[in-house]
């Protein structure tokens, strides 16, 4: 593999780790755990694994000789910047234990372990990918681990392997699943624990105990990056509106991060849209009216953020995407038979008045882009819906009505972009290199004992690393029941953007000082090398949210 000069110095960078992980540790058993709501239900589902307590990892100064253990891993859905140090420390951990552990990788997700496809990875192939971004080590997948079948064909390769621990590192669905499995083997005696490790740029898995999900502060600061880079163009030329759509799933974390790194004219929050019941409407016209006020000044170009999930999260368009999930599940046959230039008519004639109505204000391009292909579960991709295209566009008619009323007196050109593949690989920030490594040493840890259905924790991370706190929280202790296509499910909670959190009132409280200034910040590129604050800072999420 030819690597460039980065990768080359980046390959001899040496994570920073919290103190206790600097030699040998000892797991210190603290308080017995609840799940977060639903006890008694959880309890039933997990009886085997439920209200264990949280662990801490503190330096053993009497180590006993432990024997070699062999491991498997898994990376399981999106890519997440620092996901090959979670493995390097994994490996690094299981060595330090006895160097004649093993560390199996499952191929492309969960559904290696399943097909039994699989690589041992070695010293060499591990020292390829220290600090690295990317998933590629294994590769990566979205198959749901959930049936009885799966986990009973998982534990064939396992026990061929002679594997007695499997990692997991995934989002809320896949360390719920790990943690039924984790059930699951338990009971069944199978003598195999699983550990999951907490992944997702989208930042929603965190919790009291979760500071953060890997890969945020990567993603964030790639996207921050070209946020600024695009708002210094904007305010040298001075003639664009630029609608950027940012990556994130439901939650609007990434959003908002990027605002607070930025100072961007505006970012929508779907989470506030929500709440205050907002209407398309409602968003174009907030939108249009600061493009107004910013005229009068004389200022014809702004920067927009919008996350990736908003259109679900205006209730009206909620309402007309479940029906249209509805309607087309029973009726998708007929539906593709239906000419392209009459597919609109025919939905129109088959909703109810109000998402009729709804439907037939969208621009032509969003309204077929509802219709699409539902991706497994029956939703509509929202990714693929060009969120920013279709408030540009609503905008642009909203001003151009404004302007024969006189009420809009300036020009509105607006460009749009789409940001999230361009950070989910990048090389990890010193926060996620030396996080995730901490991390994936961590699961080792758990692994040596004997603990099963954890997740790997570390906390106190905007402290220096010799100040994080690495131990193991029972995963049971993040759920609750949701209801998950038409059935309640034990599911760790999702975390969406809190309105009484620090970050979203940091943002709210500067918001209209940035609609109608020119206040953007340019965070440039993440750096790798040189001076502390410039290299270690976490995001500005998780100053606000520690700073108690
Ligand atoms: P995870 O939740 O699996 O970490 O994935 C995050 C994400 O990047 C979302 O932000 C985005 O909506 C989705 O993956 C895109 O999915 P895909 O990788 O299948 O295109």
């Amino acid at each position: 593999m030819t690597k460039s000069a980065l990768q080359i110095a980046r390959a001899a960078y040496q994570p920073k780790v919290p103190v206790a992980l600097k030699g040998a540790v000892k797991a210190v058993d603290g308080e017995y755990t609840q799940s977060v709501a639903d006890q008694e239900d959880i309890k039933a589902l997990f009886p085997n694994t439920y209200g264990m307590p949280i662990v801490t990892f503190e330096k053993d100064n009497a180590p006993q000789a432990m024997p070699a253990i062999n491991v498997g891993v898994i990376l399981s859905g999106g890519q997440a910047p620092g996901g090959h140090n979670v493995i390097a420390g994994l490996f690094d951990g299981i060595k330090a234990v006895n160097a004649g552990s093993r560390l199996y990788g499952f191929i492309l997700g969960p559904g290696g372990l399943v097909d039994h496809k699989y690589k041992e990875l070695t010293a060499d192939i591990i020292e390829e990918y220290r600090n690295t971004g990317g998933f590629d080590i294994i590769g990566s997948g979205r198959t749901k681990l959930e049936e009885k079948e799966q986990f009973d064909k998982g534990l064939e390769i396992l026990k061929e392997l002679d594997i007695k621990a499997l990692v997991i590192i995934g989002g809320d669905d896949s360390n719920t699943n790990a943690c039924v499995l984790a059930e699951y083997y338990k009971s069944i005696d199978a003598g195999v624990q699983v550990i999951g490790c907490p992944k997702t740029i989208d930042g929603d898995l965190k919790n009291e105990q979760i500071e953060t999900s890997f890969g945020f502060d990567t993603a964030c600061k790639v996207y921050s990056e070209v946020i600024g880079n695009i708002e210094r163009d904007c305010n040298s030329a001075q003639k664009y509106w630029h609608f950027i759509k940012l990556m994130g799933r439901s939650a609007s974390h990434i959003a908002l991060e990027c605002a607070l790194q930025t100072q961007p004219n505006i970012c929508i929050i779907s989470e506030e849209v929500e709440a205050k019941n907002l209407s398309l409407d409602d968003i174009v016209t907030y939108i249009a009216s600061v493009v107004a006020k910013r005229a009068e000044q004389g200022d014809n170009f702004g920067i927009i953020l919008i996350p990736e999930g908003l259109i679900e999260f205006i209730p009206a368009m909620k309402r007309l995407i479940a029906e249209l999930n509805d309607y087309l599940a029973k009726h998708d046959v007929e539906f593709k038979m239906i000419k392209k230039s009459e597919q609109r008519a025919y939905i129109l004639s088959k909703l109810t008045k109000d998402n009729a109505d709804l439907y037939a204000s969208l621009p032509e391009g969003v309204a077929r882009q509802l219709t699409l292909d539902r991706d497994p579960h029956g939703n509509v991709q929202v990714s693929l819906i060009e969120t920013e295209k279709l408030l540009a566009e609503m905008v642009g008619k909203k001003l151009a009505e404004w302007k024969k009323e006189g009420k809009f007196v300036g020009k509105f050109s607006s460009l749009h972009h789409f940001f999230g593949y361009e950070g989910r690989c990048a090389a990890p920030s010193n926060y996620d290199a030396d996080y995730c490594y901490s991390l994936g040493y961590t699961a080792s840890c758990l692994i040596a004992a004997g603990k099963t259905g954890y997740m790997s924790s570390v906390r106190n991370t905007t402290a220096s690393a010799d100040k994080w706190i690495a131990g193991g929280i029972p995963v049971t202790m993040m759920m609750n029941m949701e209801r998950r296509h038409g059935e309640m499910k034990p599911v760790i909670q999702k975390a969406l953007v809190k309105l009484d959190g620090a970050p979203f009132k940091a943002f709210q409280a500067k918001r209209d000082e940035w609609a109608s200034k020119t206040s953007y910040m340019y965070p440039g590129p993440i750096q790798y090398f040189g001076p502390t604050e410039v290299c270690d800072a976490p995001t500005k999420t998780l100053q606000l949210e520690q700073a108690k």
